[in-house]
């Protein structure tokens, strides 16, 4: 923790990327944690695709309200406010996430890029027409939900979020790789380092000179690349880096 500091103290421009362990202190499973209830069967990966919603919308669809559920349920835990206070020592601070549980957004972060999209957004499967979200019911039980259809051209309306094989946004992504290659110091939180291109963020940094701090309670794919690892989790180990920063801070 203290080399985290250190590294911190002067850096002008902070990268933090973001993944599903950042939302597992407040009760979100992680995206590798075994799904519960009726989705328990299920493999992520598998209903994160194209071809599952193309294949069972209804079955895709209500994974997708029921996570909304969870999510809206959730409680953003002391790491994520820590984030925020962090935007007021560092001078550029920018959060990337994977995640697209929005919470970095709930809890008032300025710069937050969403890599993977949001449970909160919805369009069409044919053109990707918005679809407002007000009109996408939560529905009281776990289940298979049968999606509406477009106003504009009558297809299924499909969750705004990226799936496996999909590309990221054009705008998000040259963001991500933006900040990365300038800044000076990234912290990388609750990520296992699996899902490709968002694990080359740390490299990216890394090679442009900056410092890499990995927060996590487990080693990862990315605690190679990591100068710097605080093996613990972010609902505990954010705050204590920030009170940490703000201490000196205070004349
Ligand atoms: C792409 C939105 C170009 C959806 C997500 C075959 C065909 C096509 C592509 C591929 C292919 N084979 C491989 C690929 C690439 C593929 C990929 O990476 N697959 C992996 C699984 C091998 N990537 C893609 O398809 C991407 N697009 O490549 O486009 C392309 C296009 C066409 C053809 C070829 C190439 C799109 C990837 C985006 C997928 N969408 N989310 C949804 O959420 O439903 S990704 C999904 O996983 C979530 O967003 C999640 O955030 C993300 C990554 O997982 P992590 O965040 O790392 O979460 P994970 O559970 O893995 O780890 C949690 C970590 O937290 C752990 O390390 C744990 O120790 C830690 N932890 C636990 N508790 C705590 C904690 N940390 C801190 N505190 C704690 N308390």
């Amino acid at each position: 923790m203290v080399q985290a500091v250190r590294a911190l103290r002067p850096a002008r421009c902070v990268v933090v990327a973001t993944g599903a362990g950042m939302s597992r202190d407040s009760g979100i499973p992680t995206f590798r944690d075994a799904l519960t209830g009726v989705w328990a069967h299920y493999d992520p990966d598998e209903l994160a695709t194209e071809a599952a919603f193309r294949r069972n919308p209804a079955r895709v669809f209500g994974w997708y309200l029921w996570r909304r559920r969870l999510v809206r349920a959730a409680v953003p835990h002391a790491g994520y406010h820590a984030l925020v206070a962090l935007e007021r020592i560092v001078p550029e601070l920018v959060v990337v996430t994977q995640n697209v549980d929005g919470l970095h957004r709930r809890v008032g972060q300025s710069r937050v890029v969403e890599l993977h999209g949001s449970l909160e957004r919805f369009s069409c499967l044919a053109a990707r027409h918005p679809f407002p979200p007000d009109q996408v019911a939560t529905p009281d039980a776990e289940g298979e939900c049968e999606p509406p259809r477009c106003h504009r051209c009558g297809a299924p309306v499909r969750p705004d979020v990226v799936w496996f094989g999909e590309m990221l946004p054009q705008e998000a992504t040259a963001a991500a790789w933006e900040w990365s290659t300038r800044c000076d110091a990234m912290l990388v939180v609750g990520t296992s380092g699996l899902v490709q291109p968002a694990a080359q963020l740390p490299l990216v940094a890394r090679g442009a000179g900056a410092v890499v701090i990995e927060v996590n309670p487990e080693p990862t794919e990315i605690s190679a690349a990591a100068h710097i690892t605080c093996r613990g989790p972010a609902g505990a180990v954010l705050p204590a880096l920030v009170a940490a920063l703000t201490e000196r801070e205070r004349p």
